[in-house]
């Protein structure tokens, strides 16, 4: 818990507290994730009119979709000798372009799990719900040597199925609503405090992201989102960009980045169909139809199925511990800049 609880406020004083955080990664001899974390207040919210997004307490919800390298981290971590028994490396990952982790069977034991160039921000694809909620016990765990069967979902070895939620309070995928509220609700934003896209409009084609050589967005800007095939680069029509790099002006409300488009996120959500699924919400690079990231679509995806344009992001329910009064002080700078930033959008 200790290696995650220190970042909870990150998303908003990274500025402040950098300095603090090299050191802190500099005297760790192990690859640690360092999760960045948005804070989503405003308990007791209404839903939106679609029947979602009310959520009565406070949470965070990760600021970025897990990334490459983060993933790559907690390979190297719960599988050093790389025998894959929990089919938590999918080989696409190296076999495919948009794919970021290579498995190099030659490396010492601990680093076999190797991401590819230009690949360590960008969303983690070809992961199952089970390999989500496995990196969620994980990080629950204490990263390191922690065990992936449970913590915050009690899996005990489970493929497949969908009979498994999230232990309150633990680290996990978001539910719907804290996906959905994170995404696009804003208090006093639009006349139902609601917007329809993740990006703080309700335009109908938002602004199709482009890149460049490395991935990154190259026209980042308001209501920028990657969908529709428009962010070519690595000989691909359409891939995965750097996570952020849409740029402050298409974040939401809260401050997350990329819940349009990129990678669809699986959430919590469960149904019966296509052999037992959870929910999945966005869009994606891949997703033509602009109404795919928008607050109207809801989708499920067979619980132990993989593609290359699913990811996740995750949430930390229950109760947000008390700040420090120095974390309070950031946080109430971090307040204002976010008030400013409403009024320029
Ligand atoms: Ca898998
Ligand atoms: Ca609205
Ligand atoms: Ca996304």
């Amino acid at each position: 818990m200790a290696c995650f609880r220190p970042s909870g406020y990150l998303a908003g004083m990274k500025l402040f507290f950098l300095p603090l955080l090299i050191v802190a990664l500099a005297v760790s001899a192990r690859a640690t994730v360092v999760i960045q974390w948005s804070a989503v207040g405003n308990a007791g919210n209404a839903n939106d009119s679609t029947g979602y997004g009310a959520v009565d307490y406070d949470y965070m919800i990760g600021t970025y979709e897990v990334t490459n390298a983060q993933y790559a981290a907690f390979l190297n971590a719960v599988d050093p000798g790389g025998t894959n028994t929990l089919s938590l490396y999918n080989g696409n990952m190296g076999s495919t372009a948009r794919g970021g982790i290579s498995f190099i069977s030659g490396n010492a034991a601990g680093s076999k799990y190797q991401v590819k160039a230009n690949m360590d921000n960008k969303p983690v694809n070809w992961v199952s719900w089970f390999d989500a909620a496995r990196f969620s016990n994980w990080m629950q765990n204490g990263q390191g040597s922690g065990n992936t069967e449970s913590g915050s979902y009690t899996l005990s070895g489970a493929m497949s199925g969908i009979g498994f939620s999230r232990a309150t309070g633990t680290i996990g995928l978001p539910t719907e609503n804290e996906w959905y509220k994170a995404a696009y609700h804003e208090p006093g934003g639009d006349v139902d405090n609601y917007w329809l896209n993740p990006t703080r409009s309700n335009t109908f084609t938002a602004v199709l992201a482009a890149a460049n050589a490395v991935g990154d967005i190259s026209n980042p800007g308001v209501d920028v989102i990657n969908w529709g095939l428009g962010a070519d680069w690595n000989s691909q029509n359409g891939n995965v960009t750097t996570v952020g790099s849409a740029g402050a002006l298409a974040a939401s409300y809260y401050g997350t980045f990329d819940q349009g488009g990129n990678v669809y996120e699986l959430n919590d959500a469960t149904s019966t169909t296509l052999g037992g699924s959870r929910g999945m919400r966005g869009g994606s690079y891949l997703t033509t139809s602009p109404a795919d990231h928008r607050a109207t679509l809801r989708y499920f995806f067979t619980s132990y199925a993989e593609a290359d344009n699913v990811g996740f992001r995750l949430a930390w329910a229950g109760v947000v511990p008390e700040p420090s009064r120095t974390a309070l002080a950031a946080l109430g700078i971090l307040l204002v800049m976010k008030r400013r930033r409403r009024v320029a959008a």
